[in-house]
């Protein structure tokens, strides 16, 4: 950078940092971050990866930027000298609602890694207007708004690059915006977001509905939007070819201006196709190739060679199968392709179960995915391993060699260095700074967790660090009227609001313990729990769940015998900002899914990171937790995966039997329709999950109850009783959390899968 940052504030806005408006230094500094990721931007060799995603979670990008070109401490005491505060003048940006959950996130911290680590990668998206939704709880129940983002100055910037695409046999233009993605004392690479010119947001009335037909007004208007009618499912499918079909002529036209003949494509592009909402891509270049003259068979085997294929869930609803005749309707030009890309299937395999398109007609995305991609995984250890020996078990016999696993990351920029920076620096005065780059130097930290007691000074400074962070958390939260102990233990769940999650499970034990501090049996420490999480707008028994956090939190309050000890918060519109705040000040992290269900998880990385204990089950990547730390610096509970596996086998599951049987369960879920909850609460809503959780409890929350409630009371008795015992075990979680950083993620893809070079 060319002179001081007063001297380039002082440039960009015209007048002395003390007289600007914080509007007027969010766009200066803006303007002024461009400039430099702009110079650290150098011509690709060789092969670039193109990652296509419908969500990427990116999150606010100033700070992250600033310090990812080392502008940050800079930035701060100017700002600070002239009297301005860079977290006041960060509110004036918007969160992009460009991502739902940790698929979203997962896609913005491999962008991140990507660029840290010198390697060519741009992320392929949708420019979503409204993002999911901006969730309301103010009437004790989710209501949808939307949550707009786009500004007149913005990070994604437009250009004059169209590609036409045809909807439905309709044209229309597809926008190219680009965003700068600048790495850590690494190179810029570019996440591209296409939309449309011809987007009316106006066209959104009451809450989030609009007219699902009018495709070139409301195209990119939400990210999934309802899919519970036919439009919907419809408007699905356009966004997704508007992202693959613009996405493909990027690529195909980049690779050439690079020097590639499409022969040999895959020497110039690797493909990752972010579960199934991109799987179009592969039928699409097919398409694209043949009308530039290469023959069918040869375009398959180009596009088998350059994409390859991460699967994030076993759960059917994710794993996406479109009516033939819906495709049709849509995608006219790729059913030709499609139908011989399921001949092609079926002429190598008998087995009926592994066809594109099924005896029905629908045509399965992810088997097209791993037929025409060279590489398949999945994003934890054992979510790999139930892929290969359940879920896709006939496609890995196929296919042994496609099958590998990437066990998911974070970026440790974002989710160390900027959202805690007193952490990073005590690590830093003890260690140096090379975990910054090198996340495995942070089990240099373990020589201060050696001695049964650990070196006591040191702890006591980290329990300081995490003391702080609570105050901190406590204080915002009172800006917003929510008062909580911060003496109190802080335990948190925070991540998409589903059934399989097990936030119910939570809300069970809450209740449990209500009645427990009522009869006199006061936990071993005040505890403050603490949910954030977004329902699907069309998930009646998610925000069923919702309510009943929110009216039991009511009840909760309402009774200073019990808010002594137990208060309930559940914080609206969780998206990453929040968890920013959120993370850094958690005792306890609730990684509590029923097995076999989470195919990673990546908040439990965060927290761990953070210097919080989890309390978990054996699934997704819960289990390398365990592995690393070791089983008496976690808090594993309940059924394992292969338990869950043959109890859904075996298909004799009855949640009326747990509930009889278990006097303690069966008055935690009466408690949902009694008196308390009815007064303060909806009857219809709290009814409804009552009976589900009765009468089907599909993800088996009864059967882990009781082996919750005695783990997670334990975790309250050892924070409340051996302080220093709590804090030597945080830091044991923060020395071993090195290997979930997103640089080894994608150093693996890079050396199985994409086989780029580094750009120095
Ligand atoms: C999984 O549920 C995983 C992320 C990122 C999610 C979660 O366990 O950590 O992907 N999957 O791999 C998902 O959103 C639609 O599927």
């Amino acid at each position: 950078m060319q002179g001081t940052i007063q001297q380039n504030l002082i440039e960009l806005t015209g007048k002395p940092v003390a007289d600007c408006t914080d509007q007027e230094l969010y766009l200066a500094l803006l303007n002024l971050v461009r400039r430099e990721s702009e110079a650290r931007r150098t011509p690709v060799s060789g092969k670039k990866l193109y990652y296509i995603s419908a969500e990427f979670l990116i999150g606010k990008l100033l700070s992250n930027n600033l310090i990812n070109l080392g502008l940050y401490d800079e930035v701060k005491t100017c700002l600070k000298e002239a009297g301005k505060s860079l977290s006041v003048i960060e509110e004036v940006e918007p969160e992009p609602s460009l991502g739902n959950g940790g698929l979203g996130r997962l896609a913005s911290c491999f962008l991140d890694s990507l660029a840290t680590m010198d390697l060519p990668g741009d992320g392929i998206g949708l420019r979503y207007h409204f993002g999911l939704f901006r969730q309301d709880l103010s009437q004790g129940v989710q209501q949808e708004q939307p949550d707009p983002w786009l500004t007149d100055h913005c990070w994604a910037e437009p250009t004059d690059t169209v590609f036409p695409v045809s909807l439905g046999g309709h044209p229309v233009n597809a926008r190219l915006y680009r965003l700068a993605v600048t790495g850590y004392e690494g190179r810029t690479n570019t996440l591209n977001l296409f939309d449309l010119d011809t987007i009316d947001e106006s066209m959104v009335t009451e809450g989030i509905r609009f007219d699902k037909t009018d495709i070139e007004k409301c195209l990119t208007l939400f990210l999934y939007p309802d899919d519970s009618d036919e439009a919907g499912r419809l408007l699905r499918i356009y966004q997704q070819y508007l992202m693959v079909s613009a996405g493909a002529q990027l690529i195909l036209a980049e690779c050439q201006e690079r020097g590639s003949n499409l022969h040999d494509l895959a020497d110039y592009a690797a493909i990752q196709i972010n579960d199934t909402h991109p799987s179009m891509v592969i039928p699409e270049l097919i398409r694209l190739l043949e009308e530039k003259g290469i023959g069918f068979e040869e375009a398959v085997q180009i596009v088998t060679d350059t994409c390859a294929y991460t699967n994030h869930t076993i759960l059917a609803e994710a794993l996406e199968t479109w009516p033939w005749n819906y495709l049709e309707k849509v995608v006219p030009q790729l059913m030709p392709i499609i139908g011989k890309l399921d001949d092609l299937a079926r002429s190598r395999t008998d087995d009926r179960s592994l066809a594109v398109v099924d005896d029905h007609g629908n045509v399965h995305m992810a088997h097209m995915d791993i037929h025409f991609t060279h590489s398949t995984n999945g994003v934890a250890a054992l979510h790999t391993e139930i892929l290969k020996n359940t879920e896709l078990n006939g496609f890995y016999r196929l296919y042994p060699d496609k099958f590998n696993n990437k066990t998911n990351g974070i970026t440790f920029r974002r989710w160390l260095l900027e959202c805690n920076p007193a952490l990073a620096a005590e690590i830093e005065t003890l260690i140096g700074p090379d975990f910054k780059k090198d996340a495995s130097r942070l089990e240099q930290l373990m020589q201060y967790t050696d001695a049964a007691e650990g070196d006591v000074v040191v702890l006591q400074q980290f329990a300081q660090i995490k003391a702080d962070n609570k105050k901190a958390l406590a204080s915002w939260l009172g800006e917003k009227g929510i008062r909580v102990d911060p003496e109190a233990m802080f335990d948190i769940q925070i991540k998409r609001l589903h059934e399989y999650k097990r936030q119910q499970l939570n809300l069970l034990y809450l209740i449990h313990q209500y009645f427990e501090i009522k009869a006199g049996h006061t936990p071993a420490v005040p505890l403050v729990s603490i949910f954030g999480a977004k329902a699907a707008p069309a998930y009646t028994i998610a925000k069923d769940i919702i309510h009943a956090i929110l009216t039991l939190s009511k009840v909760i309050a309402a009774d200073p015998e019990v808010s002594r000890w137990l208060q309930v918060v559940f914080v609206p519109n969780y998206n990453v900002t929040i968890a920013e705040k959120l993370i850094p000040a958690c005792d306890l992290s609730e990684q509590i899914s029923l097995a076999s269900k989470e195919a990673s998880g990546t908040g439990n990385m965060k927290f761990m990171l953070n210097g919080a204990l989890t309390l978990g089950t054996m699934d997704g990547a819960n289990v390398e937790i365990a592995e690393l730390v070791g089983k008496d610096n976690i808090y594993i509970f309940g059924a394992s995966s292969n338990q869950v596996i043959h109890r859904y086998a075996a298909g004799d599951y009855c949640a009326r039997e747990w509930y009889e049987a278990d006097p303690n369960l069966c008055r935690a879920i009466d408690f949902l329709t009694g008196p308390e909850m009815l007064a303060a609460g909806r009857s219809e809503n709290l009814e409804r999950l009552k009976n589900e959780l009765i009468y089907k409890d599909w993800f088996q929350t009864l059967p882990d109850f009781n082996a919750y409630v005695v783990r997670k009371d334990q975790a309250l008795a050892d924070y409340a009783f051996d302080p220093l015992g709590w804090s030597r075990r945080a830091l044991i979680n923060i020395a071993k959390a090195g290997y979930f950083s997103s640089d080894r993620t994608i150093g693996e893809y890079n050396r199985d899968i994409w086989h780029l070079t580094a750009q120095h």
